[in-house]
């Protein structure tokens, strides 16, 4: 065996499952134009959707559609909801430490990082992503103080009790939640912050929707339930203090991703379909480690 980066020792990366093993190959041959032209425009690299009102103009209209702007205002929207989570993380300071929890190609770290000034540690599945993910950071010159690892979220091998704030941005559908908290409560210092923004199924609706089943496969992920994300955070000394609804928030987002002929992956009509039917919702929440 070859080991071409330390971090990618067995290890770093413990006792994989062959569905773990399935996600990383996943995110190593992602090459979708919705993520790799949105990053281009200004090096933010976002695995996440968007959110608020769409300015559609860029539909207009007498002179034609402009693909160009469309991809503009798509990123402007993921940005926005990049710079939401930030915005929850608690009053950080340069030397606080913050986790980025399945970080994909590392823009919500960046983010934070220009926001607060503070040190980050992104982790995810994919070698490839964290090695995309370090070489923008080298390339800012902000490598110092931010850092992606090919790491299992669930067992990190991070310092107990280092940092003030840590996040999952739409990747907790991925693995089972009693284990992430019990992993960010590890890591987290009492006070500290945690947020998520996901996509969860509605439990009132009842089960997962037709629509919901059809998100799992296309991301071979798992969504979760609700109800679920409560029950897991009291259980590993995480008490929200701030849940919001996004789901009309984020519509607007998916109906312009629609009529974007030049990016669309063919999910955009199922996720507009599981919103408006109430069957499926995206949630922000914040919660204090006690
Ligand atoms: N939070 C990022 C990326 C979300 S995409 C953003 O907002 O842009 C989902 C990410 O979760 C991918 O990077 C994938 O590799 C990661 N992921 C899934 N399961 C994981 C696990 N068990 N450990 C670490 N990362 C994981
Ligand atoms: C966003 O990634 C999607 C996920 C991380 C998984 C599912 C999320 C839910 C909220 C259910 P992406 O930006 O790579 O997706 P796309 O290529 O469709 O833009
Ligand atoms: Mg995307």
């Amino acid at each position: 065996m070859t080991i071409t980066n330390e971090e990618t020792t067995a290890a770093s990366v413990p006792s994989q499952s062959t569905y773990q093993t399935r996600v990383a190959d996943y995110w190593n041959a992602e090459e979708n134009p919705v993520n790799l032209e949105l990053g281009k425009i200004d090096d933010l690299y976002h695995h996440h959707y968007g959110i608020g009102a769409v300015d559609r103009s860029v539909l207009d209209e007498g002179r034609g559609a402009d693909p160009d702007r469309i991809t503009a205002e798509l990123h402007r929207l993921e940005q926005a909801q990049a710079d939401l989570l930030a915005s929850r993380l608690g009053d950080l300071s340069p030397a606080d430490r913050v986790f980025d929890a399945g970080c994909g190609r590392g823009g919500g770290s960046v983010v934070a990082h220009l926001r607060y000034g503070c040190h980050a540690d992104g982790v995810t599945l994919s070698r490839k992503q964290a090695d995309f993910a370090n070489e923008q950071a080298r390339k800012r010159g902000i490598d110092d103080k931010v850092r992606y690892h090919h790491r299992n979220m669930l067992d990190t091998g991070l310092e107990s009790g280092a940092y003030a704030a840590s996040w999952n941005n739409e990747s907790t559908m991925y693995v089972e939640l009693d284990l992430l908290f019990a992993e960010h409560a590890r890591l987290l210092r009492r006070g500290g912050r945690y947020v998520t923004i996901t996509g969860c199924y509605n439990d009132a609706y009842g089960r997962a929707s037709r629509e919901v089943s059809l998100i799992n496969a296309h991301y071979i992920c798992d969504i979760h339930p609700r109800s679920e994300y409560f029950r897991a955070m009291a259980r590993n000394r995480l008490v929200p203090v701030q849940v919001q609804d996004l789901t009309a928030d984020t519509i607007p987002y998916w109906e312009l991703r629609q009529q974007a002929d030049h990016l669309v992956t063919g999910i955009e009509e199922t996720f507009l379909n599981a919103y408006r039917n109430g069957s499926f919702q995206y949630l922000l929440i914040v919660a204090d480690r006690v």
